[in-house]
């Protein structure tokens, strides 16, 4: 398909859309007649005359515009459903100086993100937004949004919009306008030139606003979305103008920028000394109750990966494991995975150990220690082992000697088999627990750390089954068990 920009771009675009993947990078994602391509042309041309570019972050939303960062030329952050006022807000007061746009669609700003959205405005935060109201989800195929009108038929509305059921659609400018602390509110449409150019007027505004510092902003856009409305382009203006309008009137809400003062806050100070301090507190200077853990393989990330059957204590052993790390004060990490079957499904959770931060709670790849428990984990799991990996297995479920290449350890033990014999084969991971206490002693604990293992591994037991004391006195007795079994096995 050729493509062919026809009008000319304002210079607030890309000159071509190099973050779009695929072939087309001079023209937008939106389909034909959507308000959204409209507006992003009267923000970007804004952008550009004004001169603000460089200092401008135009933070886009989930729904249909989550691209927008594709096409406008200045900063740009991408933020959770309905999370955008969060986001302005940390940005206009770290960086008071800086522009920033909020752009939202009505499902992200009236109704996931409302309260975020409301108590921004209440605070007059420095920032405009633009809230696109098509009166539909659109990228989601067209449920109904706040703003649906009465009688609306979506696909969640099918019968069209109930008030007993549904409520009435949200009048958000009315309400915003209400507010102390906004400075301008305003209902613009995207439909006719004339109203076209009321809303380039109304962008223009709110930018200023923000230019000068005076607060909050706020132009609500009448846009269309004919995909979802099962209409032409044409019928599009006509239901925006003959009904969305008759609820959602347009015109100025509020506008008392002429005389508001600019809003100065103090810069909350970021001190990266202060905050660590707070968050690794018993790291740098270690908690009262607990010795500090000293091996020096928790001197960077330790990563562990636990896998087998729902049912048989995974979750359990890699909880174990992180509640034994956090009473030695090392930072943990504990993120379970597990199919919606609890029993009988398969289940895996990731437990990270270490000294310094932990960037990321997940292990997909250079996992230190692989504990699986059955066979599909395994053969899953493996690739993930690191280089110098070691991998423990269950015998009893695992017949097949696993091949480890080269400098990785594969270890051994009918995990399973000794819990069944010692009378509760649910013991199984704590079996496991005390092998694995046994291969670390082994190898990779200071001599303080391995003395402290099985006392460690015991208040951490009591700690994750409290209250059930007939269970954590098993689960340490096979924690033992397992602990000497594997210490009489390693070479
Ligand atoms: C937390 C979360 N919940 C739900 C969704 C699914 N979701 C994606 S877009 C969307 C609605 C978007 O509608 P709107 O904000 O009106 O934007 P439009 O596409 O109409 O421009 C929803 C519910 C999501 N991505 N994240
Ligand atoms: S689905 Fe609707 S809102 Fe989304 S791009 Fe298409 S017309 Fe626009
Ligand atoms: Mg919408």
């Amino acid at each position: 398909m050729a493509e062919e920009v026809k009008f000319g771009r304002p210079k607030g675009f890309f000159e071509t859309f190099e973050r779009r993947p695929g072939a087309i990078k001079k023209i937008m994602s939106y389909c034909p007649g959507c308000g959204h391509g409209v507006l992003h042309k009267l923000i970007a041309e804004a952008i550009a005359d004004f001169g603000i570019q460089d200092k401008t972050t135009l933070i886009s939303p989930v729904g249909c515009s989550v691209f927008a960062y594709f096409y406008f030329d200045c900063f740009g952050v991408q933020v959770p459903h309905g999370r955008s006022p969060a986001v302005a807000t940390g940005l206009t007061r770290a960086i008071p100086e800086s522009i920033v746009i909020g752009y939202q669609g009505d499902g992200d700003l009236a109704a996931i993100g409302f309260n975020a959205f409301i108590q921004a405005a209440n605070r007059g935060e420095n920032y405009c937004v633009f809230f696109v109201n098509n009166a539909i989800y659109g990228m989601t195929g067209g449920q109904m949004a706040p703003t649906s009108l009465l009688g609306q038929k979506t696909t969640t509305s099918p019968y069209g919009r109930n008030a007993l059921t549904d409520g009435y659609p949200i009048k958000v400018c009315e309400m915003v306008s209400q507010l102390e602390a906004p400075v301008y509110v305003e209902r613009v449409a995207l439909t006719s030139p004339a109203n076209i150019l009321k809303a380039r007027k109304a962008v223009r505004k709110a930018i200023q606003i923000n230019m000068e510092k005076k607060g909050f902003a706020f132009v609500e856009v009448l846009s269309g979305c004919p995909v979802n409305l099962k209409m032409k382009p044409s019928e599009m203006d006509k239901f925006i103008e003959e009904s969305m309008t008759k609820y959602f009137p347009l015109g100025v809400f509020k506008d008392v920028a002429a005389e508001r003062e600019p809003v100065t806050r103090a810069v909350p100070k970021y001190d990266r000394e202060t905050v660590e301090s707070v968050l690794y507190r018993a790291i740098s200077g270690g908690s009262e109750q607990h010795e500090p853990c000293d091996s020096p393989i928790f001197d960077r990330e330790l990563r562990v990966k636990i896998a087998g059957f729902g049912g048989q204590g995974v979750l359990s052993l890699g909880k174990i494991l992180a509640a034994m790390g956090k009473n030695r004060n090392l930072n943990v990490s504990w993120l379970p995975s597990y199919g919606p079957e609890m029993r009988g499904g398969t289940a895996n959770c990731a437990v990270i150990l270490n000294k310094g931060a932990i960037g990321s709670p997940i292990v997909d790849s250079d996992c230190d220690l692989l504990v699986v428990l059955n066979k599909p984990s395994l053969d899953k799991y493996l690739p993930e082992l690191a280089e110098h990996g070691v991998l423990m297995y269950d015998t009893s479920t695992i017949q097949d000697a696993p091949q480890v290449k080269p400098g990785q350890k594969a270890i051994p033990l009918s995990a399973s088999d000794i819990a069944e014999e010692f009378g509760n084969l649910k013991c199984a991971n704590a079996v496991m627990l005390g092998a694995i206490g046994a291969m670390l002693t082994k190898y990779y604990l200071t001599t303080d750390d391995s003395a402290r293992f099985m006392e460690t591994a015991a208040a951490a037991i009591a700690e994750c089954f409290a209250g059930k004391g007939k269970i954590i006195a098993q689960n340490i007795e096979a924690c033992k068990l397992g602990f000497d079994k594997m210490q009489e096995m390693l070479p």
